[in-house]
């Protein structure tokens, strides 16, 4: 199980869909689960991105308990023997402690069920972020137990820089970086290539 979380806008969704489709490619039996509930668009973002790759979509209905989605998304781990469910989260609800305790819930919902699980949390970070990216990537490391940075938007102009000084606050690893808008705009992290890109320019 992969958790990804995050702000609004930072390209959770769009991203489970790039990562989906390159561990598909890779033959692994995956489903996607919409434990952001709270916008009835976000879940339907994430069924088109089912239907394109022709991957299972774990959703309910916009509204339902986010904890109850993670709950069937265990469910269907377990029952298809699938290798890897990434699920969806909401970025934005009435306040930040209520999607913090939103988050600590799926993850719970998980861990209970599956010892070890989720595997990983990734917290999406928007290269574009101001210096208010920092605080709060403190909250979701923190309640969500972050344990490595995707870095979306590197294609345009935003150098990313802010995200880099997260990663190194937090002492967590930069695994992908999101370079554009397409499917396939994914790349494993290089941090030499990386270096040398922000030098050259
Ligand atoms: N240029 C660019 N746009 C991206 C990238 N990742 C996501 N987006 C766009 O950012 C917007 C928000 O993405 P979305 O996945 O819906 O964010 P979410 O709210 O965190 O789920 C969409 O228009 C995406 O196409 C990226 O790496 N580069
Ligand atoms: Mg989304």
């Amino acid at each position: 199980m992969l958790l990804f979380v995050g702000v609004n806008g930072s390209g959770k969704t769009t991203t489970i869909a790039k990562l989906a489709g390159r561990l598909q490619r890779e033959g692994r039996s995956i489903a996607l689960a919409a434990a952001d509930t709270f916008r009835a668009a976000a879940i339907e973002q994430l069924r088109i991105w089912g239907e394109q790759l022709g991957l299972p979509v774990i959703a309910q209905r916009a509204g339902a308990d986010p904890g109850a989605v993670a709950f069937d998304a265990v469910a269907a781990a377990e029952s298809r023997g699938l290798d890897v469910v990434l699920i969806d989260t909401a970025g934005r609800l009435q306040n930040k402690s209520q999607l913090m305790a939103e988050l600590g819930k799926i993850r719970r919902v998980v861990e209970r069920r599956l010892p070890g699980q989720p595997r990983h949390v990734l917290l999406v970070l928007d290269a574009t972020t101001g210096q208010n990216g920092l605080a709060q990537a403190e909250s979701f490391s923190r309640e969500a137990r972050v344990t490595g940075i995707i870095l979306t938007k590197l294609d345009g102009t935003a150098k990313g820089g802010i995200a880099v000084a997260i990663a190194d606050s937090l002492r967590l690893p930069i695994v992908f970086v999101g370079v554009g808008e397409g499917i396939e705009d994914l790349a494993p992290f290089d941090l030499d290539a990386y270096v040398e890109w922000l030098l050259a320019a």
